[in-house]
Parts: C-alpha cells; sequence; structure tokens
C-alpha cells in the first residue's frame, strides 16, 4: 500500500521505515501517525521482515515532534484522544515480536525523542540532537515520554530534561545511555543495518522470547521476571533453532537458523 507520509522498503530480511515529511522536519501530525500504525502492522504480518529500522527522511530530523500547528487549537477531549493513538503506537513497536532499531539522523524532540525510545535500540548520527522540550509549549510529554525516559537514563536525568526542555547532543545522548552509539550521519544506514543484520544471524524465536523478557523486567518484581524468563527459555528448548545452534557449537560450524 502506498501511503503520503511514510514510506517502507523491506531490504534483506530488514524493514525500514521512514517517516517522510521534512519540509516539516517529520513532524508527527495525525495522518503520519495513522500510517506509521499501518505500516507497523504491515511490517508485523510480514514473514519476510525479521528485523525493523525507523528512521527520518532528510538530513535534518529524525522527527521533530508532534505537529504543533496540529495541536494548538485542539480541545482536551481531542488532545486525549491524539495522546492515547500515539501512545497505542508506540507501544506497538515495543511489543512487537520483531527487533526495531531507531536511525536517529538529526532531531529528536518531543514526540520524535518518544518514538526512538519505543524502539528497542537506538544508533544516533553525529548531528542527532535529543530532548523533550514539551514544557516550553505549556504541555508534558505524551507519548509516552514520562515513563520511557526515566526508564531508559533513571529520574533525576529525566527529570532534569523534561523540566528543562534542553537540547542534548549525540554525544551526550550516549554518554547517558540513551543511545548506543553514534555514527557519521552518511554512515548510518549503513551500520545500522549491520546491527540489523548481526541480529539476523541468531535465532529469532530466542531474540522474540528475550526481547518480551526484557520488556517484562521493566514493569515486574524480580521474583515475577525470573519466573517468566524460565518459561521464556524452557519455550527456546521447543524450537528447532535450540538444536541447530546447540548442535552447530559442537559441531564446530555456523549454525542455521530457520526462526522455527
Ligand atoms: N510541528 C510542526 N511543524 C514543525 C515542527 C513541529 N514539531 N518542527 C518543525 N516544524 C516546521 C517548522 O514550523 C518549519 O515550517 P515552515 O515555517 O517552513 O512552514 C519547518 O518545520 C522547518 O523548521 P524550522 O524552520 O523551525 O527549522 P530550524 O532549523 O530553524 O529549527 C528546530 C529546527 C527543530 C529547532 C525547530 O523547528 C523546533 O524547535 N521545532 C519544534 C520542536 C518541538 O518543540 N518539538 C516538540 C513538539 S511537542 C500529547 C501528545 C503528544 C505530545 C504531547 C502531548 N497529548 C495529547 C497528551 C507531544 C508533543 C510534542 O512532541
Amino acid at each position: 500500500m502506498e501511503f503520503k507520509n511514510v514510506k517502507m522498503e523491506l531490504k534483506e530480511g530488514t524493514a525500514l521505515i521512514t517517516i517522510d515529511r521534512p519540509k516539516f522536519l517529520n513532524a508527527l501530525n495525525r495522518e503520519t501517525l495513522k500510517e506509521l500504525d499501518q505500516i507497523l502492522e504491515e511490517v508485523k504480518a510480514n514473514e519476510e521482515a525479521k528485523a525493523v529500522i525507523i528512521t527520518g527522511a532528510g538530513e535534518k530530523a529524525f522527527v521533530a515532534g508532534a505537529d504543533i500547528s496540529e495541536m494548538k487549537d485542539m480541545k482536551p477531549l481531542e488532545a486525549k484522544e491524539f495522546g492515547e493513538f500515539g501512545q497505542k503506537v508506540f507501544r506497538k513497536i515495543e511489543l512487537m515480536k520483531k527487533p526495531v532499531i531507531a536511525a536517529v539522523n538529526g532531531y529528536a524532540l518531543g514526540g520524535g525523542c518518544e518514538l526512538a525510545m519505543a524502539c528497542d535500540i537506538r544508533i544516533a548520527s553525529h548531528n542527532a540532537k535529543f530532548g523533550q522540550p514539551e514544557v516550553g509549549l505549556g504541555i508534558i510529554p505524551g507519548f509516552g515520554g514520562t515513563q520511557r525516559l526515566p526508564r531508559i537514563v533513571g529520574i533525576s536525568k529525566a527529570k532534569e530534561l523534561i523540566y528543562t526542555g534542553d537540547m542534548i547532543d549525540a554525544e551526550e545522548a550516549l554518554r547517558i545511555g540513551l543511545v548506543s552509539k553514534v555514527v557519521e550521519q552518511n554512515k548510518l544506514l549503513e551500520e545500522t543495518y549491520k546491527i540489523a543484520k548481526k541480529i539476523m544471524t541468531k535465532g529469532m524465536i530466542a531474540i522474540s522470547l528475550a526481547k518480551e523478557a526484557i520488556n517484562a523486567s521493566i514493569d515486574t518484581v524480580i521474583d515475577t521476571g525470573m519466573s517468566y524468563e524460565a518459561k521464556a527459555f524452557a519455550v527456546c528448548f521447543a524450537t528447532e533453532d535450540q538444536k541447530e545452534g546447540m548442535a552447530a557449537f559442537l559441531e564446530k560450524r555456523a549454525p542455521k537458523f530457520v526462526g522455527k
């Protein structure tokens, strides 16, 4: 299906999703969020897509936030619907059984920073800038920022960033653990594909179970999390990939995973 503001390209097992409104620094309006939601459904259902990369079009922005011109005149009820829909779309990314990597190629502000945080891994280019500037607009982060930022960088740093609305550069984002790696802008997609490809050489059921177990660690007490992990671990032993992975090790050869 063709969309106006979001593009998807499937290449070598990776679905590259591009938010494509460069004129508005890829700001998320309702239409864009809806398209993103539909594309995520497509990618979820497509068995050829083993991993996902999300990026922004152009050289300036990943996503410069929710669309301020659209939000400006929203009534409280509309704002609630908009916020809940955005939260639902981003949660879909977090709960997707496939690994999702954000390739942050410029401004990741407000909803853009929140989109990146809903992904499993964030790789940034040197020119990337992160921030939650919402309080400067008289609102608070509304697409999960108050929940995910403290989980990623700790409560104190999250409060500082959200209260001040300060923008930080890629190096500072790396230092506080908001991103995993910083690379040259012209190498960003290449480096991100490399990580996706590396993940795809592993047992994809194991990756998906690991994602679920790690996600569960965040919201549960450790004993519940341990029990979750033990069950997920047991499920691995029902897969062909587990038999193949262990046999390959013992036979001193590379494994051939089939994702079953
Ligand atoms: N929305 C709409 N348009 C945007 C935009 C945005 N977030 N960011 C940039 N643009 C547009 C600009 O208006 C400009 O359009 P024209 O004037 O050319 O028509 C074009 O993109 C280029 O931007 P600039 O000319 O400003 O470019 P500069 O290089 O000078 O500056 C900048 C780049 C990123 C520093 C600047 O554009 C900027 O500060 N942008 C706004 C960043 C921001 O404040 N982002 C956070 C948005 S608030 C909620 C739901 C969601 C949210 C909150 C609550 N609930 C309902 C509960 C989320 C909120 C946000 O994300």
